[in-house]
């Protein structure tokens, strides 16, 4: 990939350790040059603060990507995570195609749900506009219930590798051409990560720690594509973002009160170490 500059579009969450004040330190720390769009500025995220503010961003997008066309500025790579309204999915549509340069990766994090619910603020209208988006992708990244919420299949929080398999197919069916499945949990105490790769199923299995965080998924989609943009393999991204999500929720655990997101800083150093092997 010659041009090293990505560009990611989500929200600001002013405060709660999630969408773009993780993907800029991270993927940045990953040796790439990252540019922003941001979809919206929230006081909080939404998941388990009350009274957030939120202001759409949807209307700065086409005049945004207008000034990028006059001065030619085009990305290597553009990754998507949590978008501010069904609107603005059509603008990223039309950014996909406009910014992109010869080659340009592109990366969607349908962020909208987990443990079977849609986030606050989301309905049927969005799902099916992400859904669009997501058939565009060149790697798709959905934790299980996004995976169902696009594909129509019934969400269920115990399942086995055909109910894994037919997901992918209906990804598939899609037009999502490589898929990095998050949190597949076959057994008890361990979880991983399905890559589905130019139709190559391979899992990356490690362990699980007994209480999850606020916020992962963004940290594993912001160390995937960092990793992937330094030239490792999806099967290589995918193994490194996960080990790092782990020592994430780890380093939270020792806070006993650090219920709003993950404590990724203290330990973007190993990240960085990983990267390097
Ligand atoms: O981490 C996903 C995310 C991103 N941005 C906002 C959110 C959430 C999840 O709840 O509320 C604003």
């Amino acid at each position: 990939m010659a041009n090293q500059k990505i560009l990611t579009i989500q929200d600001i969450s002013c405060v709660g350790q999630c969408s773009l004040t993780v993907a800029l330190p991270v993927i940045s720390a990953c040796g790439i040059e990252t540019c922003v769009l941001p979809s919206a500025v929230l006081s909080t995220h939404t998941g388990g603060f009350s009274g957030y503010t939120f202001r759409d961003l949807t209307e700065d997008m086409p005049g945004i990507n207008e000034h990028w066309k006059k001065e030619n500025i085009k990305f290597g790579a553009i990754y998507t995570g949590y978008l501010g309204s069904t609107k603005q999915i059509d603008y990223v549509k039309t950014i996909f195609k406009e910014a992109a340069d010869t080659e340009c990766l592109k990366v969607v994090d349908p962020a909208m749900a987990d443990n079977g619910k849609l986030y606050a603020g989301f309905d049927e209208v969005f799902v099916e506009a992400m859904k669009g988006l997501c058939s565009t992708a060149d790697y798709l990244l959905p934790n299980i219930t996004e995976a169902c919420l696009v594909t129509g299949v019934e969400y269920k929080a115990e399942y086995d590798r055909a109910y894994v398999d037919l997901i992918l197919a209906k990804l598939q069916e899609l037009g999502c051409k490589n898929i990095i499945l998050t949190g597949i949990s076959y057994s008890e105490g361990r979880t991983g990560v399905v890559v589905f790769e130019n139709g190559k199923y391979s899992y990356y299995e490690h362990e699980k720690v007994a209480k999850g965080c606020h916020g992962t998924g963004d940290i594993y989609a912001s160390a995937f594509v960092g990793a992937l943009m330094r030239g490792k393999s999806a099967y290589d991204a995918a193994k490194i973002a996960a080990d790092y999500v782990v020592l994430c929720i780890k380093e939270t655990q020792k806070e006993e009160n650090h219920w709003y997101g993950a404590r990724f800083e203290p330990v973007l150093g190993k990240l960085i170490e990983m990267l390097e092997q």
